[in-house]
């Protein structure tokens, strides 16, 4: 029997091994599960909208319908903005970062210490298809002494996250997330509406059979890319191949597939996409640091993701994540290319 906890309990128990904790990410994290939760339960009404007789902008109540990804940014926006702790939320579906002045308690001036990224709907145009798909954050503790978040709060390289995690709405929800002590997951019980832990300490296998990576882009792809998945598509029992492909199109469902079963995720840098796809700061990063804290992998090619120094909010990265041995295969291809 698994032990019975719930992501609170869990949260806490974790906060309570450093004695100078003062609470506020125990909180966020806290605050972030909620609005996962309140996200789940829209994710899994969207295809009764239809059906429910909503007219597509207004319900029978009148009430205004959003598009799920609105939906999300703004809940958990407002979720950031009243919990307190955050300095600026930087948000996927915003272009800048919004900035939250500290505040009074019982006439104690207190600073908020942490700023949040966050993908609040990723992989969002596969939800017709009932597609699973998920919410992504990574938070750092402000580097700024006070007062409303600034832009050097929010480009802090990804090694220097205090935490991440993501939720993935699928065929149930789970919420996996890390503050550098291991990677855990909880799966909700929609009846007791709480998310219960499922997995304590996940690790990923160091070498998979499997990889995910878009073939359509092919033509767009640099040499060592094209060697590296022939090489897995070759005969060979020893190593395992030829490796399965396995490509679902939505970010946080190809990597929790790879978290638990092994595998290696690929949004290479192509002649499209000279800088990859996939974004740094709230999508490479949170998934880099949960990889790495379950003993996986992850890179741009070169060097490691949580390395890279950030310069813009929105910036792209390509992107190499998941079992260890098999990331490392592909940066030997990437590094022989060109001779
Ligand atoms: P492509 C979804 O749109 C997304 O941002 C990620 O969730 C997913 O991994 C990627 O794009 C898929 O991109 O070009 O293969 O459709």
């Amino acid at each position: 029997m698994k032990k019975f906890n719930t992501i609170y309990r869990h949260i806490v128990e974790a906060e309570r091994k450093y004695p100078e904790a003062t609470g506020q990410l125990s909180d966020l994290l806290a605050d972030i599960a909620l609005a996962c939760k309140m996200i789940s339960l829209e994710v899994n009404r969207a295809g009764l909208i239809d059906i429910l007789g909503f007219t597509g902008d207004t319900n029978v109540q009148g009430e205004e319908v959003k598009k799920l990804d609105v939906y999300a940014n703004e809940l958990l926006t407002n979720m950031m903005k009243q919990g307190g702790h955050i300095c600026a939320i930087c948000s996927e579906e915003e272009e800048n970062f919004l900035p939250l002045e500290d505040k009074f308690v019982d006439n104690k001036y207190v600073t908020n210490k942490y700023i949040c990224h966050f993908d609040p709907l990723d992989g969002s145009s596969n939800i017709d298809a009932n597609v699973s798909i998920g919410t992504i954050f990574s938070i750092y503790k402000r580097v700024s002494d006070n007062g409303p978040g600034e832009l050097r709060d929010c480009l802090q390289k990804g090694v220097d996250q205090v935490a991440a995690g993501y939720a993935i709405y699928g065929s149930s929800t789970v919420l996996v997330y890390t503050t550098g002590d291991g990677v855990h997951a909880f799966t909700l019980d929609p009846t007791a509406g709480e998310f219960l832990l499922s997995s304590e300490n996940i690790r990923i296998p160091k070498r998979s059979k499997t990889y995910s990576v878009n073939e359509g882009n092919h033509n767009k792809w640099s040499k060592g890319i094209k060697d590296y998945v022939s090489y897995l598509k070759e005969s060979d029992p020893g190593t395992g191949r030829p490796y399965s492909s396995r490509y679902i199109g939505s970010l946080v469902a190809d990597f929790h597939r790879n978290l638990l079963y092994g595998g290696i995720f690929m949004y290479p840098a192509d002649k499209k996409n000279p800088d990859g796809k996939l974004r740094l700061m709230y999508e490479a990063n949170p998934l880099s640091m949960i990889v790495e804290q379950a003993g996986g992998r992850s890179s741009n090619g070169r060097i490691r993701i949580l390395e890279i120094e950030p310069k813009a909010l929105h910036q792209r990265t390509p992107l190499f994540i998941g079992s260890e041995e098999d990331v490392l295969a592909v940066e030997r291809f990437l590094a022989t290319e060109n001779n």
